[in-house]
């Protein structure tokens, strides 16, 4: 724990053990944390660098090192990045590091989040999108093991993100399979948020929504047993055939539909869900509730032990997590899980090159 004053912090300052006092402004400071992040420079990085620094997922109180990782071609962009990351002159922020250095990237990372890969171009398959992004995350997972903090975690937003997840983890040797995740926390909020439209309450009143499988089209938005203000959602919405047809196609197609709008694939969506996810594993889950991310299958509810699936997930008091158990699953929601983990099954067959063992 150090001393400081936020005014007293200046950009040539953040490097080095701090120590200062200022009774008036006075706050008590943790050491610093580090967050690693792959594809700074892209159109999530540019949207999640800014709030992390900013204290908005670790708190007010906890100072921040910035690893960016960038390939080559994204270095001039991750420069000017990293000169508006200055000129925000956030009192939290102590140093940042650009590079396309792998070890140098994960050095000391007490969070990685891996947002880089490559997108999926014309006339490419799904395959070979596995194969091309899988070979990026072998390296990604190794470099960790070999040069992150021993308490690393690793969050898998580039996508086929389960599968990259899956690779990360198996090619980072020596550590546990419960530190990598993958963000499926942005279905889950288009899912609250269709919900809470149709039933014409606030977001914040819709709980319990689960994202079961794979980030793709293939996801299942667990309506079933989705609670609004503490009631089952059926209480709010009796229109079935809305939620096993508009509401299911609506999230799972959500992607495209922005695609379609914008010109281009979430991305303040996407950094906020990446920061949500992270809040979520580190801030105790309320009483009841639960929240959506892929983790390392154990073979809860029948799945395929080892894949990355998404499932419910609390965060206990102590910081680690555990899958809630015993959530009801009906005849429906048992054939649209079973399609979302095929998929996963196949997937982890088509990369099974690049994971040892
Ligand atoms: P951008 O194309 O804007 O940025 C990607 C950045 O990654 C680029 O700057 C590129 O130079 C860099 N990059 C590529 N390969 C790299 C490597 N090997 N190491 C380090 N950096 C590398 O994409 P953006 O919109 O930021 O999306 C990033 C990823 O998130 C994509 O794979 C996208 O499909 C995925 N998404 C995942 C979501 C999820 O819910 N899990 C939702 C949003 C998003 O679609």
């Amino acid at each position: 724990m150090v001393l400081f004053s936020p005014k007293q912090i200046s950009a040539s300052q953040r490097k080095g053990p701090q120590l200062r006092c200022a009774p008036a402004y006075t706050i008590l400071m943790k050491s610093p944390i580090t967050v690693s992040i792959t594809g700074a420079a892209g159109q999530i990085g540019y949207a999640i660098l800014f709030r992390i620094a900013s204290g908005f997922v670790f708190g007010e109180d906890q100072p921040v090192n910035l690893r960016l990782i960038e390939i080559e071609p994204g270095l001039p962009a991750l420069k000017g990045v990293v000169m508006e990351l200055d000129d925000c002159a956030f009192p939290l922020l102590r140093e940042v590091v650009a590079t396309t250095d792998l070890d140098e990237g994960f050095m000391g990372a007490n969070w990685a989040l891996l947002i880089g890969s490559v997108p999926r171009k014309a006339g490419m398959e799904r395959a070979d999108l596995l194969g091309i992004n899988g070979k990026i995350f072998t390296g990604q997972g190794q470099a960790i093991a070999r040069s992150a903090a021993k308490d690393v975690r690793v969050l898998v937003v580039g996508n086929p993100c389960n599968t990259n997840a899956l690779i990360a983890m198996n090619n980072a040797e020596g550590i546990p399979n419960d530190r990598f995740f993958a963000m499926t926390r942005l279905d889950e909020n288009r899912a609250k948020s269709q919900l809470a439209a149709k039933a014409g309450v606030h977001c914040s009143d819709v709980t319990n929504l689960c994202i079961w499988g794979n980030h793709s089209a293939t996801q299942y938005p667990d309506f079933t047993n989705a609670k609004i203000k503490g009631k089952p959602v059926t209480d709010f919405i009796s229109d079935t055939a809305w939620f096993e047809g508009e509401f299911i196609k609506t999230v799972q197609q959500r992607g495209a539909a922005i695609i379609a709008a914008r010109g281009a694939s979430s991305a303040a969506s996407a950094a906020n869900a990446a920061m949500d996810t992270v809040k979520s594993l580190i801030t105790p889950t309320p009483e009841g509730d639960w929240h959506s991310v892929a983790i390392c299958s154990d073979g809860s509810y029948g799945i395929a032990k080892g894949i990355m699936a998404s499932m419910p997930i609390r965060t206990k008091a102590d910081g680690s997590w555990e899958i809630v158990q015993g959530v009801p699953v009906s005849e429906f929601s048992q054939s649209k899980i079973d399609a979302t983990i095929n998929e996963l099954l196949e997937e982890r067959d088509a990369v099974k090159d690049l994971i040892p063992g």
